[in-house]
């Protein structure tokens, strides 16, 4: 279902025409507004007149992450206080707290946005939608909340926590649609059992996972075990939230990026140049509409690749490849470059397993160490100690083989490994401790 029609199919030349007028108008505001981008704008010696067109894109300077936390907390705000009427922030995995601000039309847009990307999962008015995202500062919650409440849905604003009582909920309010991490709902659907609910036998008919990374292989499994549709949603805080990017049900290939609010580029991460549709880098964002809080190309640096052929949907919006990690999640083990998704995919192929695992990187005399510690299921537990030790073996060889690393494997017991409410933290590093 298509929540704006006449928006999400927009011809092409006219998705670029009307980028080229936003594009332009943002550089305007910008450089009026704020003297952090009046400066960088300086320092390449250009004005907001050298942009003429959206390809133009190229020749404006980088936002990075460390610019929103070198100017923590209202450095980066482009309308007076007073204009702002919701904070929201993130402190993301790898620490500092950075905040953005939306003013009433900001709102609305993510509210749009959202609701656009709901639709495209499948999610109607007649929908009951359980919000298992935190609600506070973190962009989840509320995100999936306003999207909701505009297509009309009914919406449980559970939040994060009190998982069996999750659950329960679950069963008595009747909901068709989960919004949440792909881990949580692991979780969820692992409590639920536990208190006799499954899934399978409840009208849940939709997922909307996100904000952390998961594979097509943890998808089949979300699927079969749940008996839902599991569908894809990206976002971050620094560009509005939940509803940047969505994948339809249609196809369920790639995320459409709603490019009359978001312009997008891929470039090398370490060279900055742009890349060509269908490679893979790292993705960067450009705010067209945003007021409160706007960002010019903002290196999100989340790896995918764009895809601008036709979908089987009709949408018009480019597609983002499923994001496959992080530039900064990216672990160096003796010199091997390994992204945890990676070592997730080598897993979920794997019978027996569950998609709990965590990465342990270590150094022992000066060397890099990875242990992955996986549990198992019930059953596999159950087994002889002959074939748990056979299966460790052959998951130590797959990842050799795949990953050239070498890694010890330890299955574990079931429930050992410690669960999250929100993203699931996959990666123990020892190395960086002293
Ligand atoms: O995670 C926003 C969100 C909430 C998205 C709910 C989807 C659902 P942040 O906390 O700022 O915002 O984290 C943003 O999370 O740069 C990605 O690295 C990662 N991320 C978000 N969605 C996905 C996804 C929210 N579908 C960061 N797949 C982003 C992989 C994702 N990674």
């Amino acid at each position: 279902m298509l929540f704006n029609v006449k928006m999400e199919t927009l011809p092409r030349e006219e998705i670029e025409a009307l980028q080229t007028r936003r594009l332009r108008d943002l550089c305007e505001r910008v450089y009026a507004n704020m003297p952090f981008y009046r400066r960088k704008f300086g320092d390449l010696g250009i004005t907001p007149a050298d942009v003429k067109t959206v390809a133009d894109v190229a020749m404006l300077p980088f936002t990075e992450k460390d610019d929103l936390r070198n100017n923590f907390p209202y450095g980066l705000f482009a309308v007076p206080r007073d204009n702002i009427v919701r904070l929201q922030a993130s402190s993301g995995t790898t620490g500092k707290i950075i905040v953005a601000g939306y003013t009433a039309r900001d709102l609305d847009i993510w509210a749009e946005v959202a609701a656009r990307s709901l639709s495209a999962a499948g999610v109607t008015r007649s929908d009951i939608v359980h919000v298992s995202y935190g609600y506070g500062l973190f962009t989840g919650g509320l995100g999936a909340h306003c999207g909701a409440e505009n297509i009309g849905a009914t919406v449980v604003p559970a939040s994060g926590g009190a998982t069996r009582r999750q659950a329960h909920l679950l069963r008595d309010f009747g909901a068709t649609v989960l919004c949440c991490t792909p881990t949580y709902a692991l979780h969820m659907w692992e409590s639920a059992l536990e208190v006799g609910i499954d899934f399978r036998h409840l009208p849940l008919r939709v997922g909307v996972f996100g904000a952390e990374p998961w594979t097509e292989s943890m998808r089949r499994d979300m699927e079969e075990k749940m008996g839902i549709d599991a569908m894809n949603i990206y976002g971050l805080t620094e560009i509005m939230g939940p509803g940047v990017a969505m994948e339809c049900t249609e196809a369920k290939s790639g995320l459409h990026l709603w490019e009359d609010h978001f312009l997008a580029e891929i470039i090398d991460p370490v060279t900055g140049e742009q890349l060509p549709p269908g490679t893979v880098g790292e993705l960067v964002l450009t705010t067209l509409t945003k007021e409160g809080t706007p960002l010019i190309r903002y290196r999100t640096r989340d790896l995918t690749s764009i895809d601008y052929t036709p979908c089987a949907c009709g949408r018009t919006h480019l597609r983002i490849a499923r994001l496959e990690g992080r530039t900064d999640d990216m672990l160096i083990i003796r010199g091997v470059n390994v992204f945890p998704q990676q070592i997730e995919s080598i897993l979920v192929e794997s019978d027996g397993l569950t998609p709990n695992y965590q990465i342990i990187v270590d150094r022992a005399n000066n060397l890099d160490t990875l242990e992955v510690q996986v549990e198992v299921s019930d059953t596999l537990f159950a087994d002889e100690i002959r074939k748990l030790q056979l299966l460790e073996t052959r998951l130590q060889k797959n990842i050799k083989e795949f990953l050239g690393v070498t890694a010890k494997v330890r299955l574990m017991e079931p429930h050992s490994i410690p669960r999250s409410e929100g993203k699931a933290k996959r990666i123990v590093d020892n190395r960086l401790k002293d």
